[in-house]
């Protein structure tokens, strides 16, 4: 019999959250204390699909909404053999985004319903955690200039906000808000108590499916 799988934890909320550097405070946390622990990100600008992605955020090339969506989601399935494999020899994967942010950030531009968004995603590995950093879209525009690509403004982020509150309503994900306007010791906290939690109960279940 194969040893107990690892968590698939996911960060997700709206940019300048915190998600990156929770996730590697939570990776080394994990890591430290004897347990397997790896950070993956998504989108993923390393690959080939990814490369595609990341000309289009950085507005050095432009891309039909569809075909972007149908990108990211590409993205996060040209991974999934690598993700099982790891959770499968016990590895715990923190990953920085997931589909709800592919949901969120397409169905918050005009004429896309949230139906349409999340078929492509079906059937990708379902996390055993998902984490909302909590911070008002406005609160976050404060904390660090928003750069120069797309997507990073006030209104956008606002109305992806409330995407995201409407994905948090489905009971099927293990959703856990965290208020990410607590000092960074602070959500780390939270965070490593929820994730501990979630990959003890993760041992005993299959990875499910979006
Ligand atoms: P990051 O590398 O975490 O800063 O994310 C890059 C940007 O792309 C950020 O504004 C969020 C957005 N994004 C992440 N995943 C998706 C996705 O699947 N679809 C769309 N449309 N946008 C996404």
């Amino acid at each position: 019999m194969a040893g107990k799988r690892g968590a698939l934890i996911v960060l997700e909320g709206v940019d300048k959250a915190g998600k990156t550097t929770q996730c590697h405070k939570l990776v080394q946390a994990l890591q430290q204390s004897g347990r397997p622990a790896e950070m993956m990100r998504f989108p993923d600008r390393t690959t080939t699909i990814g490369q595609l992605i990341g000309a289009y955020l950085e507005n050095r090339s432009e891309l039909e909404d569809h075909t972007v969506h149908l990108l990211f989601s590409a993205n996060r399935w040209e991974l999934v053999p690598l993700m099982k494999r790891k959770l499968e020899q016990g590895t715990t994967l923190v990953v920085d985004r997931y589909a709800f942010s592919g949901v969120a950030f397409t169905s918050a531009k005009p004429a896309f319903s949230l139906d349409w968004c999340k078929q492509p995603d079906i059937g990708l590995p379902k996390p055993d955690l998902v984490m909302f950093l909590q911070l008002n879209p406005y609160e976050a525009a404060l904390r660090g200039q928003f750069g120069k690509e797309r997507y990073e403004t006030g209104v956008f982020q606002g109305a992806v906000q409330e995407k995201f509150e409407q994905l948090m309503t489905d009971p099927s994900i293990n959703w856990q808000v965290i208020d990410a306007s607590q000092d960074i010791e602070d959500v780390h906290r939270g965070i490593t108590e929820h994730s501990l939690k979630a990959m003890n109960a993760a041992q005993n279940l299959p990875l499910g499916e979006l």
